[in-house]
């Protein structure tokens, strides 16, 4: 039983680690640990049903594995009686019932969450601890003092200061293991026919999270997705499963297929632990270590190996610190001015363009589509036919299982639509139908061709890639990385270029704008 004054720790939906900060050096008899499902979470952007049910079944059973371990878990349902649907409002609820001589809390992932836990100091009689996130890497002040002074911040400088700092892939005397940093070249083979990636274990729903799905049908029905394949791994004992799996089975052909994509193939070679990891299932570093190891034992290659770990120590981390960067304003960043509401089929899935079905196919079923797939097809998408940064925004951040906004937005807002400006990209990573055809199989059975350029029938990115780049001139020509693509377009006869523009134009006045009640409750 914990004292009479005891310590009040809130665990946050995304913090379900065992040696979190504030957890750590807390001894059982002074603890009690809060857990609250609320209302204002689980709806500030209608999230996809596997999300809800993954994250309050992993909470669920972290709380009964804390419990278990003889801590004091003071967790607040959905459903509870007088549940006041907010971090702030549960938080208050819980000072009323255990009278804490403090509360100590790490801070959270999203600026908008840790707004609100800055203002408990002043909420609060007692003593309020706000502690870093060190399950990161690099703290928000390290990013802050490498950005600071720099006119461009290039993942490639941060990363390799990240492989520094931890020793990853370094050798004795501080060079990078096998002679380069980065291996991304060797990294970009098409798909082959014979390739058959190994399945990725799946883990049965149990009595948790039955109960859970059942909730979010009943409260959620609404919301975009299906629960039929919900296959999460939710402890953190499933999760080591998976990622046993991945270094044992699909490590070694990760690298070189990390752009691949083949029609219903909805994992292929990746680790698919982004949501354990994000969780607090996994440790980042600890992966990486265990990379690092399947290099040394001769189980993986440097390319797939230097390729998962710059993933996470290279851009997770930077995308992190990315965000806490540029927290306000992100957000709202729209240098391309971008204003088409975004089309309705990224919520229905109906739409004849093969690649864009089959990556909204995997996100309905599986609240999951690989990194290429969320780049190069959707991102590409929203990008050529210049869909707002909001909706885009809402639409990532409520149907990927992984989605939260510190990563979420920066990984939309600067890597796929440019929105800051080229803070974060160098270049917009825009790509005609020929980029997607050459990494995927989609384009052999879509009802356009990829070899048509214009008129009916045409594959709609080639056209939209030069409507794009037209309308974009006076920001991208003096970019050195893309300028020369306008010495292609001026070398075409004005027909040609109409064509082009008349094509795109016709085919972006065929979108149905989505309802925005898909995303947002109104
Ligand atoms: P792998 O391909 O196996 O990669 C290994 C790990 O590297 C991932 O688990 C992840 O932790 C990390 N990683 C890889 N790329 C990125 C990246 N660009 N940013 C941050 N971490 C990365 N990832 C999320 O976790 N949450 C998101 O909300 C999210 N939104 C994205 C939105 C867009 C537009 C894009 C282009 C990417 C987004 N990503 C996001 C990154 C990436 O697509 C997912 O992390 C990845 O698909 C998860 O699958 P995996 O675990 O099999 O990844
Ligand atoms: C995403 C999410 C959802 C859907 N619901 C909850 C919840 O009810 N309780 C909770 O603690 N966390 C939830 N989360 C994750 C939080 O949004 C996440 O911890 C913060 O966004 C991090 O700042
Ligand atoms: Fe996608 Fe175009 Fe290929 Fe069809 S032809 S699958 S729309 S890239």
């Amino acid at each position: 039983m914990p004292s009479e004054n005891p310590v009040l720790v809130p665990v946050l939906g995304d913090q379900l680690t065992r040696t979190l900060a504030s957890l750590r050096g807390q001894t059982k008899d002074n603890t009690v640990i809060l857990m609250m499902e609320v209302w204002d979470e689980a709806t500030y952007v209608k999230h996809h049903k596997q999300k809800i049910t993954l994250i309050f079944s992993a909470m669920r059973h972290f709380a009964a594995e804390l419990e278990d371990a003889g801590w004091s878990v003071d967790y607040v349902k959905l459903t509870d009686e007088d549940n006041a649907g907010s971090f702030t409002g549960e938080v208050a609820r819980a000072v009323e019932r255990h009278d804490p001589s403090m509360i100590r809390v790490v801070e959270a992932g999203e600026w908008r969450v840790q707004q609100a836990i800055e203002e408990w100091p002043d909420k609060f009689a007692c003593e309020v601890e706000i502690l870093p996130d060190d399950r990161f890497i690099a703290t928000h002040a390290e990013f802050r003092d490498w950005a600071e002074d720099r006119k461009h911040l290039t993942m490639e400088h941060f990363y390799r200061e990240m492989r520094r700092k931890t020793g990853l892939l370094m050798t004795d005397d501080g060079k990078p293991k096998g002679g380069d940093w980065n291996y991304d070249k060797d990294n970009r083979e098409p798909p082959k026919d014979e390739m058959d990636p190994p399945p990725v274990p799946k883990f049965e729903p149990d009595d948790i999270t039955r109960d859970v799905m059942k909730l979010v049908d009943d409260k959620f029905g609404d919301h975009f997705g299906s629960l039929e394949k919900f296959e999460w791994p939710v402890t953190s004992e499933e999760a080591a499963k998976a990622a046993d799996a991945f270094f044992a089975e699909r490590i070694e052909k990760f690298g070189p297929f990390q752009d691949a994509m083949v029609h219903g193939s909805d994992d292929m070679y990746h680790s698919m632990l982004s949501t354990s990891i994000n969780l607090g299932l996994l440790d980042p570093v600890e992966l990486c270590k265990r990379a690092e190891q399947a290099y040394e034992d001769g189980k993986a290659p440097i390319n797939s190996v230097e390729g998962f770990i710059r993933q996470i120590i290279g851009w997770r981390e930077y995308i992190r610190g990315f965000y806490w960067l540029h927290m306000p304003g992100l957000e709202s960043d729209n240098k391309l001015n971008a204003q088409r509401a975004l089309p309705e089929f990224f919520w229905t899935g109906e739409t004849d363009m093969r690649c864009l079905a089959d990556c909204i196919r995997s996100t309905h079923d599986n609240a999951h589509a690989h990194h290429i797939q969320r780049l190069m097809v959707l991102g590409n998408f929203c990008l050529l036919a210049g869909i707002n940064p909001r909706d885009v925004q809402d639409w990532y951040l409520a149907v990927y299982a992984d989605a939260y906004e510190w990563v979420e937005l920066p990984n939309v807002s600067g890597m796929i639509l440019y929105a800051d400006g080229g803070n974060l990209a160098t270049k917009p990573y825009a790509a005609s139908g020929n980029y997607i055809n050459k990494m995927s199989d989609y384009c052999k059975e879509c009802s356009y061709s990829v070899s048509k350029k214009t008129g009916d029938g045409a594959c709609p990115f080639n056209p939209l890639y030069w409507h794009f780049m037209d309308r974009h001139r006076d920001r991208l020509e003096s970019n050195h990385r893309i300028g020369r693509i306008y010495s292609n377009w001026d070398r075409m006869d004005d027909a040609k270029k109409s064509d082009y523009l008349e094509t795109a134009q016709k085919f972006l006045d065929t979108l149905t704008p989505a309802d925005s009640s898909w995303a947002r409750n109104e």
